[in-house]
């Protein structure tokens, strides 16, 4: 035991998580605005990320563009802020260039599942060994306020002022269905459960797709009636939303409208770059 964890085991302090080692801390102040829904899962990704053991150099984080999408440029990772909805295609060839990294992909509902959502199906499908981290807040933030795949119906954005009326996507349908092998949800109000979540999505080897639901208050929480920032994770993330355990004892008029949280699908498939590497021994006749 070190010494400064022996003094706090003496006092019954716990050691604050030492974020600073995975930020580039002259990038910030960064450009969320207060109440948003990004910090709060960036710091569940970094406390995720130090429980795998990987050190900083072993990880590359790809985004496309988006408030969420601006996360690479905060930590201190090999990063990669790529075009609009690109992120899994850049991730894809970094991999294939350097298997050896751990490659995150950080995007948002509106780039990975309106102008990205070839890519993302098609990364799915290979099943390449990636992590694509979709922050889900049911509006394009970044752009003031469009609705966007997942926004739910009725929802008063800058372009459905009377109400959206598209049904939305269920982004872990559609990767699951894509061919990803490891599909969960998450919110940022359930932080604890985000962090082990986060976890496993990384240690999984294949394409690993988590929904993190969380907030944008300055758009869709002003449009949509919301008081707070919390007021929006009380009532979207923890009553919207129902774990697969407590789901499992609730009857199915509890669980009507509520989005399930949790690993919602796990399967072993073969991994798209150990694949392209025995293609190319078969080419060389080896
Ligand atoms: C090719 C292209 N089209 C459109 C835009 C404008 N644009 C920038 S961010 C964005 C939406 C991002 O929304 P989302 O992915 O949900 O992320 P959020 O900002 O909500 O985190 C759009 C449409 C762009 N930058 N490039
Ligand atoms: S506009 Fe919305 S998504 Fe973007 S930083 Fe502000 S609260 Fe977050």
């Amino acid at each position: 035991m070190s010494a400064k964890a022996a003094a706090a085991k003496k006092t019954k302090k716990s050691i604050p998580f030492d974020y600073d080692r995975f930020l580039r801390k002259d990038k910030l102040p960064h450009i969320w605005c207060p109440g948003c829904g990004h910090g709060i899962v960036l710091k569940a990704l970094l406390r995720a990320i130090d429980k795998t053991g990987l050190t900083n150099d072993d990880i590359c984080m790809v985004s496309g563009i988006g408030c969420s999408s601006r996360t690479p440029g905060y930590v201190d990772f090999n990063t990669f802020h790529t075009l609009h909805g690109r992120a899994p295609s850049y991730a894809t060839g970094v991999k294939l260039a350097n298997p050896d990294l751990n490659v995150i992909v950080v995007t948002g509902d509106g780039d990975a599942l309106a102008i990205g959502g070839n890519h993302f199906i098609h990364t799915c499908r290979r099943n390449i060994d990636m992590t694509i981290l979709v922050y889900s807040n049911a509006i394009y933030g970044m752009t003031g306020g469009q609705f966007s795949p997942t926004t739910p119906e009725g929802s008063i954005t800058h372009t459905s002022g009377y109400g959206a009326i598209e049904p939305p996507f269920d982004c872990c349908e559609m990767a699951k269905a894509s061919g990803a092998t490891f599909v969960a949800r998450a919110t940022s109000y359930h932080v604890q459960e985000l962090e082990r979540t986060l976890h496993a999505a990384i240690k999984h080897k294949g394409t690993s797709v988590v929904e993190i639901i969380d907030e944008c208050p300055i758009y869709y929480g002003r449009m949509n009636k919301y008081k707070s920032a919390s007021h929006m994770m009380e009532e979207i993330e923890k009553l919207g939303t129902v774990s697969v355990k407590q789901a499992e004892n609730l009857p199915p008029e509890k669980l009507e409208g509520r989005k399930l949280r949790g690993i919602l699908y796990q399967v072993e498939r073969p991994e798209y770059c150990e694949q392209y590497d025995m293609l190319i021994k078969k080419a060389q006749g080896k």
